[in-house]
């Protein structure tokens, strides 16, 4: 086993698996990749198994040398960042490596509903996600075994889209916000070839990784994207492999020169993101069984996930980790965006 490729496990229709791919591409950081999920996947057997069943998992050296699995891409992208140096996707400006903490977790915790809802809603996604998907772990495995894999896979999935929180009430609330989400990261990318400026951030992996589904992939959120938004579309595609970007050292946005496309992605995420991550951390310190609350005047209701109320509490540790003139600058950017109410303290 060649040992200076580090090992990687996950599969094509995982987003946060294509985010980590991508980001070890534009990384330069040489991996292998070990195509399954937990069960019956590539190198099972001679590597340890993660504590919680999640992927894509990369193993990494421990203080003995020995291979741990690891899993929860954000944190990996700032332990690879110490352990590989050079083509940091962290920007070196306290400020905007915040922002761009913040635009990463919307991706990844946001961004991740709409994807999940339009794969496991409607009939022609499902048809599609069910026929291809159970072929990821053994590309030859007869049909009649696929077909009762194609069943099953997708009566787990439906029965899970309670988790992200898609559901009647909320449905139409996830879409618009799809949509909107698409115009703004349009209207950027006629000025900047990534989100965090002219080189990417871990924000860009995390949004990316979730758009490699919902714009390529599932057919009801690809065709909103081709032919609403064709640049979106290529920028998607154009992301998967940036090994060959050479990046500058002031290529990230400016927090004195914030460009009016970043507000306005920023004013999206206050949009949805906030109320329901507020919402979020308020039923689960309160015990309650339901989230319910209002974006863009329309209902949300969801089971409490135990999860992004930690996200919300590391973003918090983030921002508390600022100096007091950066917090100052971080909510001048913020002001009026909806974003400032994640910071704001506990009433
Ligand atoms: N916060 C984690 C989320 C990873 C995650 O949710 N992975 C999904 C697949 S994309 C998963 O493994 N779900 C459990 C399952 O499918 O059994 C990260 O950033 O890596």
């Amino acid at each position: 086993m060649p040992d200076d490729l580090l090992p990687i496990r996950g599969v094509p229709a995982s987003p946060y698996t294509r985010k980590m791919l991508s980001l070890l591409r534009y990384r330069r950081i040489p991996y292998r990749f070990l195509q399954g999920n937990l069960h019956g996947a590539q190198g099972e057997g001679e590597l340890p198994q993660p504590k919680v069943g999640l992927i894509p998992i990369l193993y990494l050296p421990d203080e003995h040398g020995e291979l741990q699995a690891e899993v929860d891409s954000t944190p990996l992208i700032r332990r690879l960042e110490d352990e590989y140096p050079g083509r940091s996707v962290i920007p070196a400006d306290p400020v905007v490596a915040f922002l761009n903490y913040l635009l990463e977790d919307y991706g990844d915790e946001w961004l991740t509903k709409a994807m999940f809802h339009y794969r496991w809603y409607y009939d022609a996604d499902i048809e599609i996600a069910g026929s291809v998907l159970p072929h990821y772990a053994d590309v030859s495995r007869p049909d009649a075994e696929l077909a009762m894999m194609k069943q099953a896979f997708a009566e787990r999935q439906i029965s899970r889209l309670y988790v992200v929180g898609s559901n009647e009430t909320t449905a139409v609330v996830i879409e618009d916000s799809y949509k909107r989400f698409l115009a703004c990261l349009n209207e950027h990318l006629k000025s900047w070839p990534f989100i965090m400026g002219r080189r990417p951030g871990s924000a860009d992996f995390g949004c990316y990784g979730q758009l490699t589904q919902l714009v390529q992939f599932d057919p009801t959120p690809s065709k909103v994207a081709i032919d609403g938004f064709p640049r979106v579309h290529a920028w998607v595609s154009k992301m998967e492999d940036l090994s060959g970007v050479e990046p500058g050292e002031d290529d990230f946005i400016d927090a004195g020169a914030m460009p009016a496309t970043f507000i306005d992605l920023l004013k999206e995420v206050g949009r949805t993101y906030v109320p329901v991550m507020l919402a979020n951390a308020q039923a689960l310190e309160q015990s309650l069984d339901k989230v319910e609350t209002q974006v863009e005047g329309k209902a949300w209701e969801q089971e409490p996930f135990p999860y992004q109320g930690k996200c919300l509490q590391w973003l918090r540790i983030e921002y508390a980790r600022l100096s007091e003139d950066e917090r100052a600058t971080v909510d001048d950017i913020l002001a009026g965006t909806g974003c400032e109410a994640l910071l704001a303290p506990a009433m």
